[in-house]
């Protein structure tokens, strides 16, 4: 049993659960190894406190569960098959009434938990298996950083491809294409989010995505990209200039930015809160008189979804310990003018962090 399914196991047993039924797939992932997305099919990991675990998963991936080298029980259902009858006999054969059960609250639909309050009208809900996982995830094991800094590798090769990408004329979607094509090229399938590219005025919208847009000489051109290496994630953004001097207002944001990013990088040390760190970036940007302009947090935890935690912001005295893994992306963003935003993630070690792109941040011309 792997250390993750372990601890979910000793979490059942140690909140007196009869079991858990873990209903996200990307947590099925995190705890079997066992990857699929079952859009409307049905996939579940049952976990009890004495005895061994047992996926359900529609009929047609029971061997690609074997082959994700699943040893545990596995038992599937047809698409003409009622799955939570057959699931209830299942768990029936192993603790006849389950009273107590840790469900994911964050994700079971309310058409699940009907069918289970169905086939076991006597269930209680005592315990949030969402909470658990989240906890379980702050802290990343060797392994799963190994993963993460192949993906920062990939990202690294990313940006390369962006920047080749670069010549006037050119729009944010087709220097989107040339990146991900480079990507399926060398065997990334998934890119961890929709590929960011946007030039001039168009990056400072912190939440828009690449447009029609054609890029021009003398402006600066976002990227904000990340891939998926065997579940797990990268995420980076580099702001560069392209094709010749860019304005001074676009000069001098990106200084502070990138200021901003590598004061509250080399400040990462176990102990230090994640509002302390954020602050320390925020007052980078404030004294220059930018505070404004920086309109979210810091940064978010990243591992095997690009949005986790700990979540890097005002309010959070979380303290940073080793293996904990999250972004470091400072932005500062003018509306009409120009948007800079730079961003590695990291991950924390017993005396600082290492980050997993090393892609320059450097105030960088693309000719
Ligand atoms: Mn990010």
């Amino acid at each position: 049993m792997n250390q993750h399914l372990h601890a979910l196991q000793d979490w059942v047993a140690g909140q007196g659960l009869d079991l858990a039924y873990i209903s996200n797939f990307t947590n099925i992932n995190y705890y079997t190894g066992f990857f699929s997305d079952p859009e409307e099919r049905i996939t579940g990991l049952f976990v009890f406190p004495d005895q061994e675990p047992f996926l359900f998963v529609p009929a047609l991936s029971i061997e690609a569960v074997k082959k994700a080298g699943w040893t545990y029980g596995v038992a599937g259902y047809l698409d003409h098959e009622d799955p939570f009858a057959l699931i209830a006999a299942e768990i029936k054969r192993r603790t006849p009434n389950p009273l107590r059960w840790g469900i994911e609250k964050d994700d079971l639909a309310v058409f699940k938990f009907e069918a289970v309050m169905r086939e076991f009208p006597q269930a209680t809900f005592p315990a949030d298996a969402s909470r658990f996982t989240e906890g379980l995830q702050l802290i990343k094991t060797p392994d799963e950083i190994a993963k993460m800094v192949e993906a920062g590798h990939q990202a690294d090769r990313a940006f390369a491809a962006g920047f080749a990408a670069l010549r006037a004329g050119i729009t944010e979607q087709q220097v989107v294409a040339e990146i991900e094509y480079a990507m399926m090229k060398e065997g990334v399938m998934h890119m961890s989010f929709d590929t960011i590219v946007q030039a001039g005025v168009d990056a400072a919208d912190p939440h828009g995505g690449p447009e029609a847009t054609a890029v021009q000489p003398g402006e600066l051109v976002l990227f904000d990209l990340g891939t998926n290496n065997q579940g797990y994630m990268s995420d980076a953004t580099r702001t560069v200039a392209f094709g010749g001097p860019v304005s001074a207002k676009a000069r001098e944001i990106h200084k502070v930015c990138l200021e901003a990013q590598l004061t509250a990088q080399a400040a990462v040390r176990p102990g230090l809160t994640a509002a302390a760190l954020d602050k320390i970036a925020r007052d980078v940007i404030t004294a220059a008189g930018y505070g404004e302009y920086f309109n979210h947090r810091l940064g978010h935890g990243i591992g095997m979804s690009t949005h986790e935690f700990p979540s890097i912001m005002e309010g959070n005295d979380m303290t940073l310990q080793p293996g904990m893994c999250f972004s470091i992306e400072p932005g500062i963003y003018i509306p009409g003018v120009a948007g800079v935003r730079i961003e590695d993630c990291v991950h924390v070690t017993e005396t600082g962090c290492e980050p997993f792109t090393h892609t320059s941040k450097e105030f960088t011309t693309i000719d």
